[in-house]
C-alpha cells in the first residue's frame, strides 16, 4: 500500500481546523497508521525545505513553521502520494479551488495549513526524517 507523509502545519493547529481537516482525509478512506504532535526547529526545516533555503521568503516560512506545534501523519491508500495532494489543493492559495483543503481555508502562500510529499520517493525520505 502506497504511504505519504502529511503534516498539519502550526495554522491548522491554532485556527482549530485539525479535525476537520483529518475528517476530510478519513472520509476520502486513506488510513492514518501513524500521528504525532510535535515542534519543528529550523535545522530540520532546512532539510525538509532544502529546495527553498535560497528563496527570499525562506525566513519567514521558517518564523511560521516554528511559531507552534504541528501534527505529522503518515497516511496510507491506492495512490495516496497524488490523492492526498489533490485533496490540498495546489501551493498558492489563489489558484486553490474550493472543495480543496487550500482552497476552503487558505488566504495566504505560506500559512497554507497542510504538507503533503510531492512523490512517492520523496514520501519515502520524509516518512524517515519525522518518523525514523
Ligand atoms: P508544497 O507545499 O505545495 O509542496 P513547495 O514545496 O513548493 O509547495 O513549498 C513549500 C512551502 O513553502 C509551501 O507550502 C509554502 C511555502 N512557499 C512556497 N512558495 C512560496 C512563495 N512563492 N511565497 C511564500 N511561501 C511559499
Ligand atoms: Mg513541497
Amino acid at each position: 500500500m502506497e504511504k505519504t507523509y502529511i503534516m498539519l502545519k502550526p495554522d491548522a493547529v491554532k485556527r482549530k481546523v485539525v479535525g476537520n481537516i483529518i475528517n476530510r482525509i478519513e472520509n476520502k478512506g486513506y488510513n492514518i497508521t501513524t500521528i504525532k504532535m510535535f515542534n519543528l526547529d529550523e535545522e530540520i526545516l532546512k532539510e525538509h525545505y532544502s529546495h527553498l533555503v535560497d528563496m527570499p521568503f525562506f525566513p519567514e516560512l521558517v518564523s511560521f513553521m516554528t511559531s507552534g506545534p504541528v501534527i505529522g501523519m503518515i497516511v496510507e491508500g491506492d495512490d495516496v502520494v497524488q490523492g492526498m495532494r489533490n485533496l490540498m489543493g495546489p501551493t498558492k492559495w489563489v489558484e486553490a479551488m474550493p472543495g480543496t483543503i487550500r482552497g476552503d481555508f487558505a488566504n495566504n502562500t505560506t500559512q497554507n495549513l497542510i504538507h503533503g510529499s510531492d512523490s512517492v520517493a520523496n514520501a519515502i525520505i520524509e516518512i524517515e526524517r519525522f518518523f525514523g
